[in-house]
C-alpha cells in the first residue's frame, strides 16, 4: 500500500489541483474515489477523515490533511522537487568558506567565536566553524557545492530557450533560484555560469538582471565593497574550488 492516499473525485477542481501537484513530482498515491453526486462524502467513515464532507483528502503516513491548498503546500514541503535551490545551510558553507572567511578573520578571535558560538542549530555552528578554520578544503565543502552544481544543472536540464523555471512567465521557481545563481557570480564561481559552460543559465541569468524587480530587489541592494571583496577571495580559491568541481563531475 502506497504510503500517499488520495481520497478524491475524478471530476472535481480541488481534487484536481492535488493531482497535478502529485503528478508534477512523480509521487504514486493509492486511490479512493469519492462518488459525490451518490453521497460517498457524507458517510461517516469518511466524514471522520473530513468533518467537512468534501474531497480532496490526504492522508499521508497515517496524517490526514484536508484542504487543497493546503494539502498542495504539504506535498510541497514533504517532497521537495528537483532541488531548485539549495538548503540554506548549503548557502551558508559556500559564502563563508570562500567569500566571508577572509573578512571574519580580520574581526578579533573572541567576537568571531561568540559569533559562532551563538548560532542555535548545532550542526549549522558546527559547519561554520569548521569552514572558518578550513575554508574551501572543510569537509562540509564538497557538499554544499555540490548543492548549487546540482541546482545549476537542473536548471540547464529545465530551461528552454528564452524561457523561465516558472514556465512562459517570470515566477516563484526564478525568484527562488536567482539568489543562489548571483551568489555563485559574487563568489568569482563565474566558469560555472558561463555560455560555454551553460548556455541556458547564463541566458537566464542576463534576463532576470535585465528585469526591473532585479535592480529594485536586488541590485540596489548589494554593498559593492563587499562583493568586490568576496569576489577577491573567489578568485584566489577558484583553482582549489575547481578540482572540487572536476571531483563531483568524476562522480556524478
Ligand atoms: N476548500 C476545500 C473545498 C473542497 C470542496 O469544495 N470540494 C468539493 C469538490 S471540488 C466537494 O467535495 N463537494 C462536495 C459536495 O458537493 O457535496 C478544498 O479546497 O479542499
Amino acid at each position: 500500500m502506497s504510503d500517499l492516499v488520495l481520497h478524491h473525485n475524478s471530476m472535481s477542481s480541488c481534487s484536481q489541483k492535488v493531482r497535478l501537484v502529485l503528478a508534477e513530482k512523480g509521487l504514486a498515491f493509492e486511490s479512493r474515489e469519492v462518488d459525490l453526486i451518490s453521497g460517498q462524502q457524507h458517510a461517516p467513515e469518511y466524514v471522520a477523515l473530513n468533518p467537512n464532507h468534501v474531497v480532496p483528502t490526504l492522508v499521508h503516513d497515517g496524517h490526514v490533511l484536508i484542504e487543497s491548498s493546503l494539502i498542495d503546500e504539504y506535498l510541497a514541503d514533504a517532497f521537495p522537487e528537483v532541488a531548485l535551490a539549495p538548503r540554506d545551510p548549503a548557502a551558508g558553507v559556500l559564502t563563508y568558506a570562500i567569500g566571508a572567511r577572509p573578512v571574519a578573520l580580520l574581526q578579533p578571535a573572541e567576537a568571531r567565536e561568540a559569533a559562532v558560538a551563538a548560532i542555535p542549530d548545532p550542526a549549522r555552528r558546527a559547519a561554520r566553524r569548521s569552514v572558518l578554520e578550513h575554508g574551501v578544503a572543510a569537509p562540509e565543502f564538497a557538499g554544499a557545492l555540490a548543492a548549487f552544481l546540482d541546482l545549476i544543472d537542473a536548471m540547464e536540464a529545465k530551461l528552454a530557450p528564452g524561457g523561465w523555471l516558472s514556465g512562459d512567465r517570470f515566477g516563484l521557481a526564478d525568484a527562488a533560484a536567482l539568489p543562489y545563481v548571483l551568489r555563485l557570480e559574487h563568489l568569482a564561481m563565474t566558469p560555472l555560469l558561463e555560455a560555454s559552460a551553460r548556455p541556458r543559465v547564463a541566458d537566464w541569468l542576463a534576463r532576470v538582471k535585465a528585469r526591473p524587480s532585479y535592480a529594485t530587489a536586488v541590485g540596489a541592494w548589494l554593498p559593492a565593497p563587499l562583493v568586490d571583496l568576496f569576489q577577491k577571495h573567489g578568485a584566489a580559491v577558484w583553482g582549489e574550488v575547481e578540482q572540487v568541481v572536476s571531483a563531483h563531475a568524476a562522480h556524478g
